[in-house]
């Protein structure tokens, strides 16, 4: 339906240029750059699918619920078959200093440099379907062979590092910390970067997180212990739900 009324709009629009004795508009300009990264050209066909897979995927990305069904199929990779994001990493890594032992208490992350000082990459959450969340970590440029935490917290990166970890249940009455820090309560990416200095990892939880209560993704230099202890917070991207 879309590339049927995209075509009409282009022979439409060079018709009615040619009326206007401007036949220069639409045969002398064989292509012209879209605004979507893709070329376009006055009379192709094969343009049009270009730009119809594009607007596909705006699609898919601005309405969730529609392609909930196709994030079940989607499988681990995560990204493929069309599954819904629900955000994903924005900006900029912060990169906290490791040099204030009050501040970092871990001894091997205020002994040596930050060795997440040089990271790159992305964290996207897309929708599993059914109610679940699906989040995918893929970062590089961390220090090689070595593990290290990562979670979803409830502040941005600027205020008070993140704040502590997004809860789908927050503690209540009597509930102590290890009651609701753990794997399915939060989001937790940890990960053991390869000779590489790369790592992944994905998780699944039931559930999804509230807007506005959940706004950065950070890389703590241990793996994730229960309780939700994982030292020192060495990184810190926005991720706005
Ligand atoms: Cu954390």
């Amino acid at each position: 339906m879309t590339k049927l009324t995209r075509s009409g709009w282009l022979s439409g629009a060079c018709a009615t240029l040619a009326i206007l004795s401007t036949l220069g508009a639409c045969s002398s300009s064989k292509t012209t750059p879209a605004t979507d990264g893709s070329t376009t050209t006055a009379d192709g066909a094969a343009t049009t699918t270009t730009v119809d897979a594009a607007k596909a995927a705006d699609s898919a990305a601005t309405t969730p619920d529609t392609a909930a069904s196709a994030g079940d199929t989607a499988g681990s990779t995560g990204d493929a078959a069309g599954a819904a994001k629900l955000a994903s990493s924005t900006g900029a890594w912060v990169i906290f200093p490791q040099t204030t032992p009050a501040a970092n208490p871990d001894a091997a992350a205020t002994a040596a440099a930050n060795p997440a000082m040089n990271v790159a990459g992305t964290i996207d959450a897309f929708d599993a379907g059914g109610g679940k969340t699906r989040f995918v970590l893929n970062v590089t440029g961390l220090t090689p062979n070595m593990e290290f935490g990562s979670h979803l917290h409830k502040l941005a990166c600027a205020d008070t590092m993140a704040g502590g970890h997004y809860q789908n249940v927050p503690p209540t009455g009597d509930a102590g910390p290890a009651t609701v820090a753990s794997p399915t309560n939060e989001i937790w990416l940890d990960f053991t970067t390869n000779a590489a200095g790369a790592g992944t990892a994905t998780t699944t939880v039931d559930w999804k997180p509230r807007t506005g209560e959940a706004k950065a993704i950070v890389i703590h230099v241990m793996r994730t212990a229960d309780g939700g202890v994982a030292g020192s917070k060495l990184a810190c991207v926005s991720m706005v739900f």
